[in-house]
């Protein structure tokens, strides 16, 4: 029996390092649902000012637009119910929701931006939901990109680009054909796998100006999905920009960026034998240290809030001490992500200041 408990008191502190290492940090880092009591955008930023901790909801091009009744339509952002359902529910899913049916049929340009994250390892991915009201006729494309500096666009801010959804660019026969070679389209993806995943649109028909039976494809949020491994180590901020010209509205929904372990190229413990801060949570002092597995190699020692601003980085040599004795006394309180940059990847844990 002795031999029995020893081999489960082994398995069990190997899966308790293993624990410590691999979920040290928040496996979600962002979510937004637009759903809840509270408009979302009440809490958003209209304007960037550069390295923001808000969200922004930025209306860049001001035009009016028409694609809710009344004088009061909204030129940016806004919440509007999911309408993936032929008639909208009054109390289901609610998405933020963009409308480039603008005056004088000028281009849209809407601008979603994320606070500011910092991305601790290659495991981590951006999902979100998406549609376009309708195709192929007017379909709404839009961009999907990331800033590592400024979250301001102007300032050469947003140079990564994620994702790019196709938009209706030309109609060559007549704007209520469902074939897809009557129209153009931007380069991009385009809705529903191009109109054959019915997963994801349904075929709506109606009279036409012209008392002729006509038929739309109306679409429903689409799940996609982008890894950020080549974004480990820094902080980002993500936009989704609208910027279609002249089609009708389009919806985002269930934006998260999250750890996606099926796609974890490297596990932390590849990359160290052992990482830790200790006293953590530290009042004024604490003693951080690691032992590489494999060859020494040089590492970059980080300390960042949650929201990606850095606070502290030492560079340590292949040949340095692999150990660093930290006076965080002006700290402010609060949580902090601690991590060790490699060459190969990245390793972080929380760091609590008091
Ligand atoms: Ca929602
Ligand atoms: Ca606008």
């Amino acid at each position: 029996m002795k031999t029995l408990y020893f081999v489960i008191f082994i398995a069990a502190m190997t899966g308790t390092l293993h624990a410590q290492i691999r979920f040290a940090v928040p496996d979600t880092l962002l979510q937004e649902h637009f759903d809840g009591t509270m408009d979302p955008a009440d809490n958003m930023l209209l304007f960037p000012t550069g390295f923001d901790t808000s969200w922004v909801n930025l209306d860049d091009d001001g035009l009016p637009c028409f694609c809710v009744a009344g004088p009061e339509a909204p030129s940016g952002w806004y919440l509007e119910g999911d309408f993936s359902t032929p008639v909208p529910v009054a109390e289901g899913n609610s998405c933020f929701t963009s409308c480039s049916f603008t005056k004088d049929e000028l281009p849209n340009n809407n601008w979603l931006i994320t606070k500011r994250i910092y991305i601790p390892d290659s495991s981590y991915a951006l999902s979100w939901r998406s549609m376009p009201f309708s195709g192929p006729g007017y379909m709404d494309g839009y961009m999907v990109l990331v800033s590592r500096g400024s979250n301001q666009p102007f300032e050469g801010g947003f140079q990564d680009t994620l994702f790019r959804a196709a938009e209706t660019v030309d109609i060559l026969v007549t704007d209520y054909s469902t074939k897809l070679n009557e129209y153009t389209f931007s380069p991009g993806y385009m809705h529903a796998n191009s109109f054959t995943d019915t997963a994801y649109y349904f075929k709506e028909q109606f009279l036409t100006q012209n008392g002729q039976l006509a038929t739309v494809y109306r679409c429903r949020l689409e799940p996609h999905s982008v890894n950020l491994k080549s974004f480990a180590g820094d902080s980002v901020y993500i936009a989704f920009l609208h910027h279609s010209t002249d089609d009708y509205l389009m919806q985002v929904d269930d934006i998260l960026v999250a750890s996606d372990q099926s796609s974890r190229v490297l596990d932390p413990s590849d990359l160290v034998h052992s990482f830790s801060i200790s006293p953590n949570p530290v009042d004024q002092e604490t003693y951080i240290s690691w032992q590489v597995n494999g060859n020494p190699t040089e590492v970059l020692l980080r300390i960042s809030s949650v929201d990606g601003r850095e606070v502290f980085s030492r560079r340590f040599a292949a040949e340095g001490v692999p150990r660093y004795f930290a006076d965080l006394g002006a700290l402010s309180a609060g949580t902090y992500i601690c991590s060790l940059q490699f060459p190969q990847g990245v390793v972080s844990k929380v760091l609590i200041k008091q």
